[in-house]
């Protein structure tokens, strides 16, 4: 069976969500506060060196991690194009586009400003943490203005995607629910369809509830 390393309301439950959708059986292990606790962060680099949540590992013991990367894996093994446009189908580029988008350029930001002072030394970390916050909103309207011309009410449109998971998730981070309702309504209704999708309810409550 799939074993998850997670915590609830973390980057997991974007991987937690899509094994629930697909129905993939799987085991979850919390991993605790990998930020603070020295046994939490042994335990995980034991299995993933990177000391993060998503980290998966599959049926034959391999260790995959990163979020996209696992995206594209389920959907293989799930045999399913639910989650991932097809190959050659008409939202694949934008889907492609967009995933890589939220993962090398928005979800990074979240290690710079969750954890300010691995990359700010003295007293500097909260002018920082605040310009990085301030930079990810940015990149949201980038994405909410994407969103908008696309017509919903998923990320790419009329056709649910992965998108939709990634942002169900992170709309509850930082700078959280309000912000994303007023300032980008099209990610927002996104996240809401995802959320409500039949299926997700038990994963949703345990991540979010
Ligand atoms: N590139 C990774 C990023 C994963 C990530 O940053 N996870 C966060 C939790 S949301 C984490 O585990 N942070 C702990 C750390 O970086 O020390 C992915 O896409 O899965």
């Amino acid at each position: 069976m799939i074993t998850l390393y997670e915590n609830p309301g973390w980057g997991s439950a974007i991987v937690e969500l899509q094994l629930a959708l697909y129905g993939l059986p799987h085991a979850l292990v919390t991993v605790g506060n990998i930020h603070q606790d020295p046994v939490a962060r042994a335990a995980l680099g034991r299995v993933n060196p990177l000391i993060q949540v998503p980290t998966l590992v599959l049926e034959n013991g391999e260790v995959m991690t990163e979020s996209a990367a696992i995206t594209l894996l389920l959907a293989d093994l799930a045999k399913s194009d639910l989650l991932v446009p097809k190959a050659r189908s008409k939202h694949r580029a934008a889907f492609f586009r967009w995933l890589v988008f939220l993962v090398a350029s928005i979800y990074p930001s979240f290690a710079y400003s969750d954890t300010p002072e691995r990359f700010v030394k003295g007293n500097g970390g909260e002018a920082y943490q605040l310009n990085v916050i301030e930079h990810r909103k940015q990149m949201w309207k980038v994405m909410e203005a994407e969103a908008a011309r696309r017509g919903g009410p998923f990320f790419l449109g009329d056709r649910l995607s992965a998108i939709d998971i990634f942002l169900a998730c992170m709309v509850h981070w930082r700078p959280r629910e309000e912000w994303f309702r007023t300032e980008t309504p099209s990610l927002w209704r996104a996240a809401e369809a995802a959320s409500a999708l039949p299926g997700l309810q038990a994963a949703f409550a345990r991540n979010f509830g």
